[in-house]
């Protein structure tokens, strides 16, 4: 029987003082879980959050609005040791996505809530506007801080600049408002896996105001802030599976999410219109992110992101799964230690030895069942930050980076949409139409598919993709991996 710990949620119900875009899984389990906290220890209920979902999702929109706004985190240590803890800090939740019609495949409406969470924003109470909508939902280049103007949505936020589509179209609506009405600018906080994740949240919102209107590109260049985060908690979607547990647990909640216990969040300190002062709760706050997101986005992500492709190829389902294999693990300890640390200038006090051990200890939580479809999603947005400039500045040395080119060969194969035993999965990225096209152009022929996808400049940097010795690299492991299979890679990977 499990050591339950349950904590209610603060009684207060306060005043909404941050809007979040992205009403996910992470958002409930970690952002809204450091307010909670900080406003049961403070009994300062000013910090109460307004959430919504820009895509997809408003069924959670609906069903946190039938719970009251409550709903559980289950944070577990390990099968054993769990938290059942409250959450009633999010007080508001819109939809603005395209609503589904039954039974007709010509989807409905967008923008159902779109009036009152613009009008929340525009609220001189609201003060901090935060954002998980995936790497994808800022519409930019993953190379360069470029926004997407041929993306069909950007166009439509564009040409309809009073009933944005976006995230950034939902910004620039929103700021453009307050500026008319003479009011500051809320602080706008980028919680997703992004480097630099403030300035390209900057980037996104300036240059789409651009299209619009020069004048207030520019003030909200001036006026907004837009401080960086460094995020880390693994939250793992909940699966119909996972109900039995839950119920075993006693959690009698249709919207409660799983999370491990760790939890961090580091931020730059740059809020003009002030924010909480959560340090109590374990919230970091530093002048300067870049070391420790570089660090956890290389480390963590880029090791994430390698189980997921090799360990999906080879039918495996879980991160657990593929940890729990000697081979794999001993492929993650030489990408982490060997690939990844050498690029990272430190945040001060790191022991990299010492995280790459708590990396590895968090990934063999056997209690998540974090699936590695999950992970292997939206690749095309999530490698360059996670393998592609860090190998980039290794080769750069002079060095080599064995682990990272058979990820990049495991990820191209993972692309096809068919395992390494024929079985077939959906790909979901950005580009998985734009992928198959490739695999239908050259699927005979390694050499050129490899060199296909290298011409990809919105996923490789130009200086990778002219790297010869890294692209035959890619395109020999390629080989390797789809003629004998995941085991005769990891050999010969061990051996050299
Ligand atoms: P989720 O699938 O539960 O939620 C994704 C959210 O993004 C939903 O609200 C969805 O409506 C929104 N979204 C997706 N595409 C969008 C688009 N194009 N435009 C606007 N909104 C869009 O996923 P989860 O777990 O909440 O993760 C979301 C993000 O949080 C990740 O992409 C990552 O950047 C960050 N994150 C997640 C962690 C995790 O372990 N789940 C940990 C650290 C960061
Ligand atoms: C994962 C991340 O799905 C993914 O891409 O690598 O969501 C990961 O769980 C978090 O970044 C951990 O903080």
């Amino acid at each position: 029987m499990s050591d339950i710990t349950r904590i209610s949620s603060a009684e207060a119900k306060g005043q909404i003082a941050i809007v979040h875009l992205g009403l996910g899984a992470f958002h409930r389990a970690h952002q809204a879980v450091y307010l909670e906290r900080y406003r049961q220890r403070s009994g300062n209920a000013a910090w109460g959050v307004s959430s919504a979902n820009l895509r997809g999702g408003v069924a959670l929109v609906e069903a946190l609005r039938k719970a009251g706004y409550r709903y559980h985190v289950v944070e577990y240590t390990d099968c054993d040791h769990v938290t059942l803890r409250e959450i009633g800090v999010i007080e508001e939740t819109h939809f603005t996505g395209q609503e589904q019609r039954a039974g007709r495949s010509d989807s409905g409406q967008w923008g159902r809530d779109l009036a009152p969470l613009l009008n929340r924003m525009t609220s001189p109470a609201t003060r901090i506007v935060t954002l998980t909508v995936t790497e994808k939902g800022y519409f930019l280049s993953a190379t360069q801080d470029a926004l997407l103007n041929d993306d069909p949505l950007i166009k439509h936020d564009i040409q309809n600049p009073h009933a944005p589509r976006t995230a950034p179209g939902i910004l620039v609506a929103a700021l453009a408002r307050r500026r008319r009405a003479s009011l500051p600018p809320f602080t706008i906080l980028c919680c997703d896996n992004m480097p630099n994740n403030g300035q390209r949240t900057r980037a996104a919102v300036v240059q789409l105001a651009a299209r619009r209107d020069a004048e207030l590109a520019a003030w909200i260049e001036r006026e907004v802030a837009f401080p960086s985060s460094m995020v880390d908690r693994i939250v793992p979607a909940v699966a119909a599976s996972d109900g039995t547990r839950l119920a075993e647990l006693g959690v009698d909640d249709a919207n409660a999410v799983i999370a491990e216990a760790f939890s961090q969040w580091v931020i730059e300190d740059n809020f003009p219109l002030g924010r909480p002062d959560w340090e109590a709760e374990g919230v970091k706050m530093v002048a300067d992110v870049a070391p420790f997101e570089t660090m956890k986005l290389r480390m963590l992500n880029g090791s994430h992101s390698l189980l997921a492709y090799l360990g999906a190829l080879d039918g495996i389902e879980t991160v657990f799964d593929a940890v729990s294999r000697a081979d794999i693990k001993e492929l993650l300890r030489c990408y982490m230690l060997e690939e990844a640390a050498p690029t990272l200038a430190l945040p001060e006090g790191t022991d990299l030895v010492a995280y790459a051990d708590s990396l590895l200890a968090r990934f063999a939580n056997d209690s998540l069942r974090h699936r590695l479809q999950q992970i292997a999603m939206d690749g095309s947005q999530k490698l360059p930050q996670r393998w592609l400039q860090g190998a980039l500045a290794r080769l750069g040395t002079g060095a080599e980076v064995p682990c990272t080119v058979l990820g990049v060969a495991a990820w191209i194969r993972y692309t096809l949409g068919v395992d390494l035993h024929g079985y077939v999965y959906a790909v979901d990225d950005p580009m998985a139409s734009r992928f198959a096209l490739l695999h239908d152009a050259h699927n005979a022929d390694h050499e050129a598919l490899v060199q296909a996808f290298f011409e990809l400049d919105t996923v490789f940097p130009p200086a990778l993709a002219k790297h010869s010795g890294f692209v035959e690299s890619v395109a020999s492991a390629y080989r390797r991996l789809t003629t004998l299979g995941l085991d005769a890679a990891l050999a010969a990977l061990a051996r050299d």
